[in-house]
């Protein structure tokens, strides 16, 4: 079978999961095309069978104020229909791919595939909500022949605050449990901590929905108890708000701000706790990511995070921006060896029994079969 993925390239959950799973159908032999801007941030294995990537054009004219992305993609898109025969398109991020793929599915020449979207988080709850966007995203997920959201909160939402009218099936985030594993890397630990220190750490986009503030305020109260020090990995918009915090607060010297790269695994590994404190999120990719290695979270209770992390369990769920609560549950933690213990075989258990690829997969291929009921193609969905 050819499968389309289209998909945000830069760093960030959506654009990961489209690659990952995208990665495991071109591993059971299926024809994986991906569609982006640029290489996506996860696609680090170009040489894989199976494995075509396709870069959207930008084209700019004094007219527009920044190229025409939707057209672009959905041309191009067309383009790859018609040149291989796709049969399925799988949109990751309703805002602009839902729409770009219903474009390039309605006036393609040639036999018309099917469109599956994904519906992540801010393409809903952010950016789709928008009035400058809401009819044509409410539109390109009602027209999509199927559709799948990464938790019950997030499929809920969609139909009761953004107005869509369809089924959403859910489908949750799977986790590569042999790239994030627990392992044991002292000389990578000591490059950031003293054997007798924790070492804490987030990831994100630093969009102000991560609350980068609160994890340094959270961090702060920690190392006043506890010798502390703090990994900050990632990049974006309130990174230097989250330095100068640091600063204020007099932890400068305690915190690593590493920047933004793909290969987060080992980093991850030799962690003791992963903060994520956002106002927002619907799933929590790099909570499960932490999970499977072994690692114990402390987040904020919203979105779909409860439904990742377990409260008392794999981590602590406390309110959004209670920071206070976080901290203690961070100390909870750090100062209970047995108590971390527990929590981290249990993070590790839960990401293998809910989130492994081997129990995900499936349920994607099931929804590909469904989306191409009747389509002779079905068949070849193992
Ligand atoms: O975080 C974002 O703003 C965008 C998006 C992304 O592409 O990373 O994240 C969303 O999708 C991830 C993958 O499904 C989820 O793990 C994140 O929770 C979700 N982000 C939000 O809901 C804020």
């Amino acid at each position: 079978m050819n499968i389309a993925v289209l998909l945000h390239g830069g760093a960030g959950g959506s654009g990961v999961v489209a690659t990952e799973l995208g990665l495991c159908f071109a591993r059971a032999g299926h024809n994986v095309h991906f569609v982006a801007d640029r290489v996506p941030f996860r696609l680090t294995e170009l040489s894989q069978p199976n494995v075509y990537y396709h870069q959207v054009e930008k084209m700019t004219y004094p007219l527009f104020d920044a190229p025409l992305t939707t057209l672009a993609e959905a041309s191009k898109l067309a383009e790859i229909i018609e040149e291989v025969g796709i049969d399925v398109v799988h949109a990751h991020y309703a805002v602009p791919h839902a729409t770009a793929a219903i474009l390039a599915r309605d006036m393609v020449r040639s036999k018309k595939p099917v469109v599956v979207t994904t519906l992540h988080g801010t393409d809903v709850t952010l950016v789709g909500l928008d009035r400058a966007y809401l009819r044509a995203t409410q539109y390109s997920i009602e027209k999509s022949d199927l559709v799948t959201a990464v938790s019950e909160y997030l499929a809920d939402y969609t139909v009761s605050e953004m107005g869509v009218r369809r089924d959403i099936r859910v489908i949750p985030n799977a986790v590569d449990l042999t790239r994030f594993q627990p392992r044991n890397l002292p000389e990578l630990r000591q490059r950031y901590a003293h054997p007798d220190e924790k070492l804490l750490v987030h990831i994100s986009n630093f969009r102000p929905v991560k609350r980068v503030e609160d994890v340094i305020a959270v961090f702060a109260q920690v190392a006043e108890c506890v010798g502390a020090r703090l990994l900050m990995i990632g990049d974006g918009p309130d990174r230097y708000r989250a330095t100068e915090l640091a600063a204020e607060l007099g932890v400068s010297g305690r915190v690593a701000f590493l920047g933004s790269f793909p290969r987060i695994e080992e980093l991850l590994a030799v962690c003791d706790l992963f903060l994520l404190p956002s106002i927002k999120e619907s799933f929590g990719l790099v909570a499960l990511e932490a999970m499977a290695s072994g690692v114990p979270v402390v987040a904020a209770d919203t979105g779909g995070i409860p439904e990742v992390v377990q409260d008392s369990v794999t981590g602590f769920i406390r309110p959004a921006k209670d920071v206070d609560a976080m901290a203690a549950a961070a100390l909870k933690l750090l100062t209970d060896a047995n108590l971390h213990a527990e929590f981290a075989k249990a993070a590790r258990q839960r990401a293998e029994q809910l989130f492994s690829e081997a129990v995900v997969m499936p349920l994607y291929q099931e929804a590909y079969r469904a989306a191409l009921a009747g389509n002779s193609k079905a068949a070849e969905l193992a």
